[in-house]
This record gives C-alpha cells, structure tokens and sequence, in this order.
C-alpha cells in the first residue's frame, strides 16, 4: 500500500480514513511549516480525483515562506510572477492566497456591516452607460445594439442620482472598468470599487469623519478577525503592522507639498513641485515617508485639493476657488480613497462641465436631477484591492485580484 501511495500524484483529491497524531519528535519533517505539525496514521486511502496532467508548477513552490527557497536543502523552487498568474487556479491554492481572499471578502464584509449599521442604503447601479462618467479615466466602449455604450469607470453619476432622489445615503460594492494603459503595481483595468456617498448638514468634513472612522473600523476589524490569515500571509509577503493612530493625521495639500519641499524633493526632470499639480506616484511615496517620521502613522488624510486636478462634480473651496472641498486617504503612501464634497447647484455644475468640455446635454439625466433640487452631499469612493495590497504590503495589486484584468490580459 505504501508503495503505491507513493506513486499518487501530487494535487490528486484522496480520501482518507486514519488517526491524526503528532509525529514523534525526531520524525518532524524538517521542511515543514505550520501545515505540517500533524500526520495521520493511514488505514484507508482512496483517490477521488487525480491530475490528467503534468502541473506546471507544485504549489508548494507558491506556499512556503520566502527564506524556505534560498535553503540549501530546499525541496522546492520558488516560481516567477508571471508564471504564477498564467497558472492562477494553482497559484490560488496556496494558503497565503486563501487567506488574501479571506481578508478581502473581510474587508467588503466589514465595510458593508459599518455603512448598514448606519442607515446606507446598498445599491448596485447599471455598469452600462451612455457616457464617461470619470472626466479623467478612459472609457471600455462596447457594442450596445450597434450604438455605442461605455462601461462605468465608477458609480459616481448613480450614486449622486440616488442623493438627488431623497435616498440620503448609500452605498455600492461593485465592478469599476478603466481603459488605461498603466501597467503599475497598482492599477487594473477591472477593479473592485468600494463607493458610497451621503448628504451632508453643513459641512463635508461630516463625510470624512465618517470616512476616517469606517476605515479604522476595517483595519480594527481585519486585525482581530483575521489574525491568523494575517500570520499566514506574513510567511509568504513580509510585512509589519499597519500603524494606524487614534487621531487620523490630516493634512492640506499645500501643507503636504510644503512637506515635500522642505525635505530638499523635485521631479525627475530637477524642477520645483507645482503647488497646483497632482502628486505623482513617487511623490506620494516620499510623503508617506514623510508622515511616518512625523507622526509615526501609516493611515492620513490629504484635504483641499487643487481644483484643477479634480473631476467637474467637484465643490470648489468656496474661500478660494484655486482649492476644492475634495480629499484622498492614503496608506503607507498610496491612495486607497478619493473623494469630496460635489456640486448639488445645478448653475455651477452646468459651468464647471462646459469648462471641462462636457456639454450638460449629453448628460441630461445626471444634471437633471440637481435642476430638481439636490441636498449638499459628498463621499468617496476606495479600491478594493489596493487596500487588501496595501494593509498586507503584496507589492503588487495582482495578488490582491483573484483573476486580474491588466492590460496585457488576453494577449495570448
Ligand atoms: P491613482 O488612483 O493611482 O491616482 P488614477 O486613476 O488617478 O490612479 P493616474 O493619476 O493617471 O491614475 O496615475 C497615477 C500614477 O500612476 C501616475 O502619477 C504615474 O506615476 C503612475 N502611472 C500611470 N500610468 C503609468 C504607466 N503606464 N506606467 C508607469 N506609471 C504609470
Ligand atoms: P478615483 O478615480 O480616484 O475616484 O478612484 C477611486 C479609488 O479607486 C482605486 N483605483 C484603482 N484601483 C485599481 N486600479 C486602478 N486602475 C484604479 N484607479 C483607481 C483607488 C482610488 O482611490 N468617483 C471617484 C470617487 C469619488 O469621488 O467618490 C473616483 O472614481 O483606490
């Protein structure tokens, strides 16, 4: 029986029937990782289910902690990226990859529960739409009975439209599609959106308190829930503790500019930072740096962002009109949310779209309901993966995307 137990393929389904003991001491499989604590005294042994063919990898070559594989005596081989995600369902195998999903459907289970508690309504809004509703982020176009439809770059104009219809707050979890060709560790051309928006009584910092505290709840949330599934992503992705403090640190942008260059930053071409221009990717980096040696925390608020750089619907500061009632939160230095308060005056909605080159018309449903009359609100909307990549410090958003749409997807 031994011999031809030894001949089973790897990843075959088998039923077993035995005892579970531990292994005497001087027979613990040195290799062996916290999977392993346990063997089972073997009276039956059958196989449901065997591979049909040969695995392009094992997946123990996907499951053990990093430092296991630079072992002389390593069994195994650690597997390149690209390999792992052309073979995904093995990749998903592994327990890390398990306990990534386990914490994302965590996260999307506690910022349900926190918004509901709260009296915000779930919607799920139509991913078909006449038009970009992301001034910013290029459009998927599809075939829509041979007129041309777009898919939804977010919920932003649904979500709105529900404030206008006397709805007072809601919520969405759902598919987001963005037709850039960014091919970062941190964008996706199909990514999870985490939406919601609210009205407000008199002043939008009502949204982000309410923000700050949804998050706090999450992360609390993730690491008394999820200890173990933290642990065991840890053996595979290294990581320390997000450092999140009980007063979230907010900040100006001008503030975090000022930051920025005091500490000697330019741009890769040597020039000065613009005040008015958006932080690039390595410029957020070096803030978050910044903020940590500052303040020790991970998880901060970046307020009033240049007009400019933030979509039409945006309410502009109404002391100075150069800034905007909008914000992003940020985690170990890249954006998780962004948000802000929106224009519920139909007049300068209408103004602020011609200025951006959208003509209202085309738009007629959206900008019709603030011509109804529109309570002030505001909200913000957060990507799923980039906080599970970010709280678990992946590295790269893909492990965070059960199948992830890049775009190099579908080349084949
Ligand atoms: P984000 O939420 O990251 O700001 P976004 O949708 O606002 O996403 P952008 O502002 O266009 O996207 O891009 C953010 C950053 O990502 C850019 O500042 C740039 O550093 C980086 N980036 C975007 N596209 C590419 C690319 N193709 N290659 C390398 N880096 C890129
Ligand atoms: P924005 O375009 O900044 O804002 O997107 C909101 C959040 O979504 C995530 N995100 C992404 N994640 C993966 N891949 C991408 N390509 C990608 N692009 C964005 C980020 C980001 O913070 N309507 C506004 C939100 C609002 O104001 O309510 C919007 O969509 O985590």
């Amino acid at each position: 029986m031994v011999r031809w137990a030894e001949g089973i393929s790897r990843e075959s389904i088998v039923l077993v029937e035995g005892v579970i003991q531990r292994p005497p001491p001087d027979q613990e499989d040195v290799h062996s990782t916290t999977i392993h604590q346990y063997e089972i005294k073997i009276a039956k042994l059958h196989v449901v289910s065997a591979p049909s063919t040969t695995l392009p990898y094992q997946v123990e070559d996907v499951s053990r902690p990093k430092e296991y594989y630079e072992r002389e005596d390593a069994q195994f081989v650690r597997v390149g990226e690209r390999t792992r995600l052309d073979h995904r369902v093995l990749d998903l195998r592994s327990p890390a990859s398990h306990a990534i999903f386990r914490i994302h459907a965590g996260v999307c289970e506690l910022f349900r529960s926190y918004l509901t508690e709260r009296h915000f309504i779930e919607i799920h809004s139509s991913k078909l739409q006449g038009s970009s509703t992301e001034s910013g982020a290029a459009v998927f176009k599809v075939d829509y009975f041979r007129r041309p439809a777009y898919l939804a770059q977010s919920p932003q104009l649904a979500k709105q439209m529900c404030i206008a219809a006397d709805m007072d707050r809601v919520f969405e979890i759902g598919p987001v599609f963005r037709a850039e060709n960014s091919n970062t560790h941190r964008h996706l051309t199909e990514f999870t959106g985490l939406d919601l928006e609210m009205a407000i009584d008199s002043h939008y910092h009502e949204v982000v308190d309410l923000l700050d505290d949804l998050f706090k709840a999450i992360f609390e949330g993730l690491q008394s829930k999820f200890r173990d599934e933290i642990e065991t992503v840890k053996q595979f992705y290294p990581s320390d503790d997000v450092v999140i403090l009980d007063k979230t640190p907010r900040l100006k942008f001008s503030e975090g500019i000022r930051m920025l260059r005091d500490s000697g930053w330019t741009e890769d071409d040597g020039s000065e930072l613009s005040e008015t221009d958006d932080l690039s990717t390595r410029a957020e980096q070096r803030l978050g740096q910044l903020v940590k040696e500052k303040y020790g925390a991970d998880f901060y608020i970046i307020d009033k962002f240049p007009l400019e750089v933030r979509p039409f619907y945006t309410m502009p500061d109404p002391e100075d009109n150069r800034w905007s009632n909008s914000y992003d939160f940020f985690l170990r230095g890249e954006e998780i949310l962004s948000g802000g308060q929106r224009i519920h005056v139909a007049p300068l909605l209408e103004e602020r779209m011609r200025e951006d080159g959208v003509d209202p018309e085309t738009m007629k449903e959206y900008v019709d309901g603030f011509r109804w009359g529109c309570p002030p609100h505001g909200g913000g909307g957060v990507g799923l993966e980039r906080i599970v990549m970010l709280f678990l410090k992946l590295g790269n958003i893909r492990w965070a995307s059960l199948f992830p749409r890049d775009p190099r997807s579908f080349i084949v």
